[in-house]
């Protein structure tokens, strides 16, 4: 140690430092170019994020009227205060216990403590998912912030212990010799003296809750969404320099919070305060800033697609209820059923396709609708009510309607008419599919001229095949953005759900849409209510708002989605109606196929489907 210090002035280490110095330039900026960039981008004017057109303070103006991202930063804060609290006590606790006791079995307890920083942290969430769906906790705020402690505590300890193990015992025997009692010993000797560690538990502790993603997403609740949760469902539909400002603040205000900590670690409480309040202050913005609907508490919880909405509707059952509705969404029916068959998430409103509708019926899921209670059923065309698979329409009230087909761009491939085009190897790295069992392998059985309700085990080898053919061709496969992926002309050629399409062709001239010769498949997504909804009555309001002549086209014209609402054809404009995207012709309705239920082979579906994804 002292040779290595007396070496220090003789000469090697100022010839080294210059390149020391770069090389450690080098890894700052390594680390914090992304940052900066994100900082700058939140003032971009433009709103995509490769480049830039101009200073604004728009994006950070926006933000403060954005009810969804200042309640989920809301959200998270307060799942990040309560969790410090508890697992900064729980950690420091556990530390003195473990560091000062005599416990028997100290190395099996040791490593206890530490596992839960190991174990994948997919293997949490799912885990405790499974803990409170088995004792019956409802996804919400609480099981968010037990499983937030849960990852947390471990860390804790470890940051108090290492301060305790460098603690200079006698100290504390000294105040014992003169006269103090353990607690008086505890509180002013001890405490002050690893203070500096439990303050670093906490801002670590802080850190993790703040910025976790994998457990959040398992155990949160609607409701109770973290930013993090919600940066990532607006990512789906395009990141946008308002997620960059949200970001920024976040970084400035915990940076400024650090500095504050670290000087009053180095006992300049004063200079610690200008920073540390203005952080607090920067972190109380959402509080007070937040606009919220005066919903008197009443709230109803709605399960659907991505883009199958548009917030205007949802803004104006809000208005006329008082209620504050709160959307999550999902781009696959089977993300909807494992969230429904895990029996624990609050919701009131659900939007299964059909053959999803059979499933969630045979398993008992769904409560009956009370007609009475729905008037604007009337306004539903005969064509679409009391199907195979809910007769009476007990269960279920058709939403929209709609087909798989082929979106394009003609400058680029010319015209599309068959499934082929999305094998055609002149289209390597440009082609986009859905990622979803039922309709990938449906496109592939039904360009070898199958139904895509195929039971056979050969038949669907066949088409797997297919799909492992393809993969070379497929740059990506997506569910929720295929749109504007295409229109961006990152890809040519996207498999995908029509509404999304005819949207997009109101932008981009470029774009179309086919219903492949070889048939395509069709579905009805219906409005159904989960058994065990926490607001029925509410989710009845919603459900008969939709089924409203001017609510459902108002629906359709958002989402370029079809409805199946008679009494709003004729609210809708001329052009829109003749949109064969939206509106199919006699020929093609002739072509399309609705998807059934196939009971025991939809595990086959799900397997194959696995398999194609994870070939190499
Ligand atoms: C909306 C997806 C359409 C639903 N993002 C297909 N059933």
């Amino acid at each position: 140690m002292e040779r290595a210090e007396a070496r220090a002035p003789d000469g090697r280490s100022p010839r080294r430092a210059p390149r020391l110095f770069a090389l450690s330039l080098f890894v700052y900026l390594f680390l914090y170019a992304p940052i900066f960039v994100l900082a700058a981008f939140s003032f971009n004017r433009g709103r995509l994020t490769a480049a830039w057109e101009g200073f604004t303070f728009d994006w950070y103006l926006k933000l403060l009227h954005n009810a969804h991202v200042l309640g989920a930063l809301r959200n998270s804060l307060l799942v990040a205060l309560v969790t410090t609290t508890v697992a900064t006590l729980f950690g420091t606790a556990a530390a003195l216990a473990l560091e000062r006791a005599r416990l028997r079995r100290a190395a099996l307890l040791d490593g206890l403590v530490t596992l839960p920083m190991v174990v994948p942290e997919i293997v949490l969430a799912s885990s405790l998912l499974l803990l409170f769906a088995g004792v019956g906790l409802r996804l919400g705020f609480a099981t968010v912030i037990l499983a937030h402690v849960a990852f947390t505590v471990s860390y804790a300890v470890v940051v108090v212990r290492a301060r305790l193990q460098g603690f200079d015992a006698s100290l504390e025997e000294a105040a014992m010799d003169l006269g103090a009692g353990p607690l008086r010993t505890f509180v002013h000797v001890t405490l002050p003296l690893i203070a500096p560690g439990i303050v670093a538990a906490a801002l670590m502790v802080f850190a993790l809750s703040i910025d976790d993603y994998v457990v959040t997403s398992f155990v949160a609740g609607v409701g109770a969404t973290t930013l993090p949760v919600q940066i990532y469902s607006m990512v789906k539909s395009g990141i946008t320099p308002e997620i960059n400002a949200v970001s920024t603040l976040l970084l400035t205000a915990t940076s400024l919070l650090l500095v504050g900590a670290w000087r009053l670690e180095r006992g300049r409480g004063r200079a610690a305060l200008l920073p540390a309040g203005l952080g607090l202050a920067l972190l109380a913005l959402p509080f007070v800033a937040a606009p919220r609907a005066s919903s008197g508490g009443r709230e109803l919880n709605v399960y659907i697609w991505s883009n199958y909405i548009a917030p205007e509707t949802v803004r104006r059952f809000e208005e006329r209820h008082g209620v504050r509705v709160n959307l999550d969404l999902y781009d696959t029916n089977e993300a909807l059923l494992a969230k429904v068959q895990a029996g624990n998430a609050p919701y009131d409103v659900l939007c299964p396709s059909s053959y999803i509708v059979e499933i969630l019926l045979a398993q008992n899921l769904l409560q009956p609708l009370d007609h009475s209670a729905l008037p604007h059923l009337a306004n539903l065309d005969a064509r679409f009510l009391d199907r195979p698979y809910d007769r009476g329409n007990r269960y279920s009230a058709p939403y929209v309607w709609g087909t798989c087909g082929i979106g394009y761009l003609k400058s680029r491939v010319g015209r599309v008419d068959s499934w082929s085009a999305l094998w055609d190897a002149r289209f390597a790295g440009r082609v986009l599919m859905l990622d979803d069992a039922r309709e990938t392998l449906g496109a592939a059985l039904k360009r070898l001229g199958l139904s895509l309700n195929t039971r056979d085990e050969q038949a669907l080898r066949r088409a797997q095949r297919l799909l492992v053919e393809q993969k070379p061709l497929v740059r990506t496969y997506d569910s929720s953005n295929y749109h504007d992926v295409l229109a961006s002309g990152d890809v040519w050629l996207a498999q995908g759900w029509n509404g999304q399409f005819a949207k997009a062709m109101e932008r981009h001239p470029d774009l179309a849409y086919v219903l492949p010769k070889e048939g395509a498949s069709l579905f009805i997504d219906s409005l159904v209510v989960p058994r065990g909804a926490p607001h029925p009555e509410l989710a009845h309001a919603f459900i008969d708002f939709t089924l409203e002549a001017e609510t459902a086209a108002e629906i359709c014209r958002t989402t370029g989605y079809s409805t199946p609402n008679r009494a709003a054809l004729a609210l809708l404009p001329a052009a829109l109606r003749a949109n064969r995207a939206i509106f199919p012709s006699q020929e093609e309705l002739g072509r399309l196929e609705l998807m059934e239920d196939l009971r025991d082979v939809t595990a086959l579906y799900d397997r194959l489907w696995t398999e194609v994804k994870s070939r190499r």
